[in-house]
């Protein structure tokens, strides 16, 4: 395809799609007529590895996910079908810029943090790869919600991403599963037969993700909650117009945003019928695929891996075995073992509240059968394991993270460390009783979106040095090494990061309204606010370091830029307490006439893909400071080292695999290990002598606490210093002087370019590893047995 071609055929879509031409297209407009052009591309590589699909019936992997945080899709069809330059030139040809029409397009904002991302780098890997897959997740009409700051506090407010036209979706009409909660179970011909009171529709919506030079194409489906019958005229008529569309309302509500507050009996409620909702939709589908193609039951573990995304999916277990027991008759052991060999799951975390527990009341009176179910599930594993002791269900709750592993023939971890740790904690018992069950499969990234497209620069000076093969062979970076005591090479490394800066810089005046100095050090941390996350450890790093400054303005400090980014859950008061807090020390800190030329801070809101996508290729330094043995893996690090910005971070997750590839003398390491942290736990007062024995930190918190950055209203951090200088659970005191020391190393490193761009480039070139690519040829050898295809 010529730029020539791609201009007739925008041109086309604008005029006949969308009915406008070029005298009167707004952006908008000209941005859907080229996703729209793209789009018809990319449709015939689809249909291609969709025949291709259908032909060879191979197994197929499903990917069961709540989250798909897909961020925007037309650079990525336009990187991958490998379309920039007639894009550029058809919109040059039309007055228009690339950038600006592709940052025209909104976030798909269907997911939270690094869960969703990875699911979305899955997809691509899995297209790029050729593996035949479907992802199947929600389709959610408001997303996550969209984040602002009233007077530094988080404001949430609904995600209207899908208020505008969205061009990458082809909605199903044909494909619809009616899904039905609560009633009863009776039982016919010795058979239970369950009668759902309360119904609603599961509508598809399908979008092609497309990989890697456009060879191979998959889909991802996504479900939307409608309701079973419009809205009730009789009602209507009546003149109870609210009353008539409350059935439609209510369907609705299950596709509505996702992770509704769950602090609520309510929200738990709609929760577990989202959950219940798309796995259910999303395995009949998968029985009705096989079915049309005519295996025989007992065959479908070779033909469909299912993959369990976290606990949210779990409920597939039960759910499969009542569609092959109840449903098509299969005897139970054998409904148990067919699932089983279906099945897999991957455990992202083992924070307590992640590993979803649903009372049995609940349960009983949404999903009676599955709640049967799940009593026979647990006799039968206990009659396989004589002698075992732990049970699905404990104090009148259901355990899904023991369903799902349970119910699966593999379990896997995302790090090397959390996988021993599951190993030693949260999967103890049941690994003594399945010894092979667990397996680790490390996260990955992709490298198309998260270097080839997020950062041209870098791409372009690789392709330069070691040819194209790195873009889907991502250890070929390693050849790289060759160049790391190349002058030139540095040089125009360190020019491709400068230049990185200097954008996002000029886009931070541009959009936020701040000015900051590109030779300053980007100090990143980006990612959801959690408290073993520990951003309130960087906050006291930076209250201490301003105050270090002010004491001694001319000591030579290396000017520094601290960046924040990320949404807290809203139900969750101390994380937002901790955005408050930075956000505070950011507004006096930035007008501090004295330290602000060395130290200022940003809190950028409403943090989501594409904003990764421009702060990691700028950023210098990477946060990954969790306590540690809390951060499963982390796949914001593994991009930050691709990019060249060494990590300053822990012993934990995926920061330990990088350590050991990018060189300990390329990775600020500080803190307690995950032996440690348990240890220092048992310390009585362990944050008060942390505190007694650094006078930094002391200063810092008192500072706090006097309200040094609350002035109007002093006392506003006490709950937070009191949970610091108290139990401190997540050890932020006890790993504090550490922090500072490595902050110090950092700083020093940077204030010598030559090291400092070494270090950035070895980061680089030692990271190929962490491809998502990698990570899904482990899952597919490991787990589910499956096979690349080759579309015509
Ligand atoms: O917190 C983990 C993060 O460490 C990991 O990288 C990511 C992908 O595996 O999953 C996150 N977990 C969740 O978001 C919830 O379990």
């Amino acid at each position: 395809m010529t730029a020539a071609d791609l201009r007739d055929a925008i041109l086309r879509h604008l005029a006949y799609e969308l009915g406008t031409d070029p005298g009167h297209a707004t952006l908008h407009d000209w941005r859907i007529a080229l996703s729209l052009a793209v789009r018809d591309r990319l449709v015939d590589r689809w249909f291609a590895a969709n025949s291709a699909t259908r032909a060879a019936q191979p197994k197929r992997v499903y990917y069961l996910s709540m989250e798909f945080l897909i961020g925007r899709l037309l650079e990525d069809a336009i990187v991958n079908l490998r379309l920039e330059d007639q894009a550029r030139g058809a919109l040059a040809d039309l007055g228009l810029e690339l950038d600006a029409v592709v940052q025209n397009e909104p976030d798909a904002a269907l997911g939270n943090g690094g869960l969703g991302r990875l699911a979305a780098c899955f997809m691509e890997s899995l297209a790029t790869i050729g593996c035949p897959a479907f992802g199947y997740g929600i389709r959610y009409e408001n997303g996550l919600f969209r984040q602002s700051f009233q007077d530094g506090r988080q404001v949430e407010e609904p995600e209207d991403w899908l208020s505008q036209f969205h061009a990458w979706e082809f909605e199903r009409r044909d494909v619809a599963q009616e899904i039905r909660f609560g009633g009863e179970v009776t039982e016919k011909d010795g058979r239970a037969v369950w009668t759902g009171a309360e119904a609603v529709i599961a509508a598809a919506f399908d979008t092609p993700i497309i990989g890697w030079k456009g060879r191979w194409a998959n889909t991802l489906r996504l479900w939307s909650a409608q309701p079973l019958h419009g809205f009730d005229l009789a009602r209507f008529n009546r003149g109870e117009y609210a009353a008539a569309a409350e059935p439609e309302a209510t369907a609705r509500t299950i596709s509505r945003v996702l992770y509704p507050d769950d602090t609520t009996g309510q929200g738990k409620e709609l929760r577990l019928k989202q959950e219940y909702f798309f796995t259910a939709a999303s395995l009949r589908d998968i029985l009705r695929r096989f079915e049309e193609e005519g295996g025989a039951l007992a065959d479908l573990p070779k033909k469909a891996a299912i993959q369990l995304n976290d606990t949210h999916p779990a409920i597939a277990g039960p759910e499969l075995v009542r569609l092959l027991h109840d449903e098509r008759g299969m005897a139970l052991d054998e409904a148990i073992a067919t699932a089983r060999g279906c099945l897999s799951y991957t455990n992202h975390t083992l924070m307590p509240e992640a590993l979803e527990r649903w009372s049995e009341d609940l349960m009983t009176r949404l999903l009676p059968r599955h709640m049967q179910l799940i009593e026979r599930i647990d006799e039968a594993h206990a009659a396989e394991m004589p002698g075992r002791r732990v049970t699905l269900r404990e104090h009148g709750e259901v355990k899904m993270g023991e369903i799902a592993f349970t119910m699966a023939h593999k379990v896997n971890g995302v790090s090397a460390l959390h996988t021993d740790l599951m190993k030693e904690t949260v999967f103890a018992e049941l690994h003594r009783l399945h010894p092979d069950r667990i397996v680790n499969e490390t996260n990955g990234v992709t490298p198309r979106r998260w270097v080839l497209s997020a950062n041209p620069r870098l791409s372009r000076l690789i392709t330069e040095t070691i040819g194209e093969g790195w873009v889907d062979d991502l250890e070929q970076l390693e050849k790289l090494e060759a160049s790391l005591s190349d002058p030139a090479f540095l040089d125009a490394y360190a020019k491709a990061k400068r230049e990185n800066k200097a954008d996002f810089a000029d886009w931070l005046a541009a959009e936020q309204g701040v000015r900051v100095d590109p030779e300053a050090l980007f100090d990143v941390q980006i990612k959801r606010i959690h408290e073993y996350k520990r951003q309130h450890l960087n906050i006291l790093e930076t209250v201490a370091l301003w105050r270090e400054i002010k004491a001694n303005p001319g000591a030579g400090w290396v000017p520094r830029v601290k960046i924040f980014a990320g949404k807290a859950a809203p139900g969750y008061v101390f994380a937002k307490e901790i955005i408050h807090l930075i956000n505070d020390v950011a507004e006096v800190l930035n007008a501090d006439p004295v330290t602000s030329p060395y130290l200022k801070v940003l809190f950028l809101p409403n943090y989501n893909v594409s904003l990764a996508e421009r702060l990691i290729p700028a950023a210098d330094l990477s946060e990954q400071i969790s306590t540690a043995g809390k951060e499963a893996s982390g796949t914001g690090n593994m991009k930050f080292a691709l990019n060249g910005a060494p990590t300053i971070g822990t012993l934990d997750g995926a920061n330990v695999e990088i350590r050991e590839r990018v060189g300990a003398r390329n990775f600020f390491l500080f803190g307690m290990t995950a032996a440690e942290v348990e240890a220092r736990r048992a310390v009585p007062d362990h944050a008060k002598l942390a505190i007694q024995a650094d006078p930094r930190l002391g200063g810092a918190l008192k500072a706090i606490s006097q309200g040094a950055f609350s002035p109007k209203d002093r006392h506003r951090y006490r709950g937070v210093v009191a949970n610091l200088t108290g139990q401190d659970y997540f050890l932020v005191c006890s790993d504090f002087t550490a922090y500072w020391d490595a902050q110090r190393r950092a700083e020093a490193a940077y204030a010598d370019p030559d090291v400092w761009h070494r270090m950035a480039a070895c980061n680089t070139a030692r990271s190929g590893w962490f491809s998502s690519d990698r990570t899904i040829r482990g899952y597919m050898g490991d787990i589910w047995g499956t096979v690349p295809l080759v579309a015509e």
